[in-house]
């Protein structure tokens, strides 16, 4: 019988990226390393550490170390992987960095994965039982995912408010300058097939599931026979879609039905030219609020995904869309600074047009820094404007008008909202104090930010007579 290896698997996060990352309220499960550990075969013992729950031991005695990692986590991998290989422990990387990056992510790993590893891992590990795995493996064709197995549970070990994550499709169709998901999956979508999602689905204890899909009405035709599938469970789920779901009225009422509570769309501005200018252009801004309306109706919340910092966006753009936010009761919100992922049309666009400021990594985390020079407005404009909005929408008077105005499952979006309102004080407090500066500096900058609104807005009422 052969000796029994051990893997250690890591889920990274740089202590930046914990800093950047603590306000958020939900600090969800990464599925990748448990995910990937069902391939292993069963000779192997499997140690997953998640650096968002626990420290790593880098005197811990494995036989090798995987990490799946992110953009701004990448420095701090590469120095964790220095660390195990001067001990002679070989260590692979994967994930969305390293596809994105491969020579640069070589250059730190004894073999590293581009692409997706459904077929490449499980064939590294027998490469490596008789010691002669290659130092690269690239996954050549998308792979089918009619045969994936479950994540395995017992390898998650972060609480994160939600009974399960799993993912039922992978891939979106669409090609926005910003994403990376179109570059890492080639744009081809495919689906689980629906008993296995819902054999997975049924199996977690708790009660609240979250797809981690890029899009789950890819196929609304696969979506809606999913839907049916999964309702008997009685469940609450929540996942990512693109506005065009929101006007499939039997896309929704089966949301509705099979216990839909919240989308998360990818509105990303209230500007149609921003929107044309990166792609996104399917993104009818006019549509915007029906939309919002129709899945209200079905009592699903909404949470927008919104970014600043495109090229067509000016200094009214922050007050401009929280105005939007409060009128259409948008119950939650992501903000985000737009970040060109390397390796993403924007990232290629902006070093030609000279605007990258910084190839630091740890600056991509798209809440703290802005990387880029935007077009009509300075870096720290951008800057304050993104905390400037995260301020006003988690503030009292926007939580009620927002609640007021669609009171959809107001019994978990007033206290969601609440803890993040507390969440975003406590980590503003920290970073001030880590930056030694003062609050009363967002208060300023607010006024500000109003005025120039109040300008732009005397202005359209008086072009538009
Ligand atoms: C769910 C999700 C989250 C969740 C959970 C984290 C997670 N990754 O699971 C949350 C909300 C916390 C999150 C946070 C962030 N995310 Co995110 N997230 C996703 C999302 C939608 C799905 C990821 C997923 O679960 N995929 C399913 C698993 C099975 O696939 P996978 O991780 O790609 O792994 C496969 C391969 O990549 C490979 N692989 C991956 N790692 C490894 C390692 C080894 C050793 C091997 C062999 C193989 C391998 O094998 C797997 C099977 O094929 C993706 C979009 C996407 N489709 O990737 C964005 C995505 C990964 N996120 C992204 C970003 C930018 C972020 C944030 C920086 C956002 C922010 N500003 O805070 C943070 C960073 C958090 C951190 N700790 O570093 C970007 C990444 C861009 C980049 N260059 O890094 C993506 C691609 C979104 C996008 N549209 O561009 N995210």
């Amino acid at each position: 019988m052969p000796a029994q290896r051990t893997l250690l698997l890591i889920t990274a996060s740089s202590p930046a990226i914990r800093r950047v990352r603590r306000s958020r309220v939900l600090n969800f499960q990464q599925i990748t390393m448990p995910y990937l550990a069902a391939f292993v075969p069963p000779e192997w013992k499997v140690i997953h550490i998640d650096e968002e729950v626990s420290p790593i031991d880098i005197t811990i005695a494995v036989d090798l170390v995987g990490i799946t990692f992110h953009t701004p986590s990448a420095f701090h991998v590469y120095d964790l992987a220095a660390q195990f290989r001067k001990r002679g422990i070989p260590v692979a990387l994967g994930g969305p960095h390293v596809t994105l990056m491969p020579e640069e992510a070589q250059a730190h790993a004894d073999v590293i994965f581009v692409g997706e590893a459904e077929l490449q891992w499980p064939q590294f590990l027998r490469d490596f039982e008789i010691g002669r795995h290659m130092h690269r493996y690239c996954s050549t064709a998308v792979p089918a995912l009619n045969a994936v197995p479950m994540a395995r549970k017992e390898l998650y070990h972060r609480r994160d408010f939600t009974g399960g994550r799993l993912f039922a499709t992978r891939g979106c169709p669409h090609a926005c300058d910003f994403c990376a998901v179109a570059v890492m999956y080639q744009r081809k979508v495919r689906a689980r097939p629906v008993a296995a999602v819902a054999a997975e689905y049924a199996s977690f204890p708790g009660k609240v599931v979250i797809f981690w899909d890029d899009n789950l009405a890819s196929d609304r035709e696969y979506a809606k026979a999913l839907f049916q599938s999964i309702a008997p469970y009685r469940k609450w789920w929540s996942s990512q879609v693109t506005i065009q779901a929101g006007k499939d009225a039997e896309f929704l009422e089966w949301a509705a039905k099979s216990g839909c509570k919240q989308l998360f769309i990818g509105l990303e501005s209230i500007s149609q030219q921003s929107m044309n200018g990166v792609r996104k252009g399917f993104n009818r801004v006019e549509e915007y609020v029906r939309v919002i309306e129709h899945i209200h109706e079905h009592g699903i919340a909404v949470q927008a995904g919104i970014v600043f910092g495109f090229d067509q966006d000016t200094e009214s753009i922050f007050i401009e869309t929280l105005d939007f936010l409060e009128s259409a009761g948008v119950q939650n919100a992501t903000f985000n600074i737009l970040t060109p992922y390397p390796g993403t049309p924007l990232y290629q666009r902006l070093e030609r047009e000279g605007r990258i400021l910084t190839r630091d990594w740890s600056k991509y985390n798209g809440r703290e820094d802005v990387v880029f020079q935007p077009r009509h407005m300075s870096p720290e404009t951008l800057l304050e404007g993104y905390r400037y909005a995260n301020q006003r929408f988690y503030s009292g008077t926007s939580l009620y008008r927002r609640l007021i105005r669609s009171p959809v499952g107001l019994w978990w979006t007033l206290p969601l909202n609440l803890a993040y309102a507390l969440a975003l004080r406590s980590a503003r407090q920290d970073a001030a104090a880590d930056r030694g500066e003062l609050l009363v500096r967002c208060a300023s900058r607010r006024s500000s930010l109003e005025s120039v609104s109040a300008i732009n807005a005397s202005k359209t009422r008086s072009t538009r007579g």
